[in-house]
């Protein structure tokens, strides 16, 4: 009968897509880290992995999409060549939806961030300055980098402000 085969084409286009759309809303989420743990994200998130909260060490947070960035800064010495997660990513990684974050340092410094900077920008936890991971004496052992080379307009009080050194934490609101 030809008016069934509408209806089977449907049928088997439904199971496809029901069977398909898991994968389509979740992201594999990370294992628990094996590592010391340097990074919490905690705080709204989609994608935990102890607890309520998404916990990184070294090789995880290496395995997020990264970028190097050769950047002078207004705290450091020289051109460096830096290296790190980028923050877009890993708000991708933690499963996000907050159109702000706190970035929040070991020391209790911490700054409301909006998560369009990065978008418009490349901004990076550094976590390597030259190859070598960077101190807590210095910056580390992550500090949240904007590209202010390649955009000088960045080179101001606000985003200064938003330059948490010794990051610790991201929550989201
Ligand atoms: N961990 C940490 N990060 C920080 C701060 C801080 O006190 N602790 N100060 C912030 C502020 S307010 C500014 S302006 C810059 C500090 O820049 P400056 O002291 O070199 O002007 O770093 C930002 N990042
Ligand atoms: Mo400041």
């Amino acid at each position: 009968m030809p008016s069934l085969r509408p209806c089977r084409a449907v049928l088997t286009l439904s199971l496809l897509l029901l069977s398909s759309a898991p994968l389509l809303v979740m992201a594999d989420p990370l294992p628990p880290p094996e590592g010391e743990v340097l990074l919490r994200v905690t705080g709204n998130i989609g994608h935990p992995n102890v607890g309520d909260e998404l916990h990184l060490d070294r090789e995880m947070l290496m395995s997020i999409p990264s970028r190097s960035i050769e950047t002078s800064t207004p705290w450091t010495e020289g051109v460096g060549r830096f290296e790190g997660p980028l923050l877009r990513a890993l708000l991708e990684a933690a499963g996000t939806q907050s159109e702000h974050v706190r970035v929040q340092a070991l020391n209790e410094y911490e700054s409301e961030v909006p998560v369009s900077d990065f978008h418009d920008y490349d901004v990076i936890l550094a976590i390597k300055r030259d190859g070598e991971p960077i101190e807590v004496r210095d910056l580390g052992p992550m500090f949240v980098l904007y590209p202010f080379d390649e955009q000088p307009e960045l080179l101001n009080e606000t985003i200064r402000h938003r330059s948490v050194w010794h990051v610790g934490s991201v929550h989201v609101p």
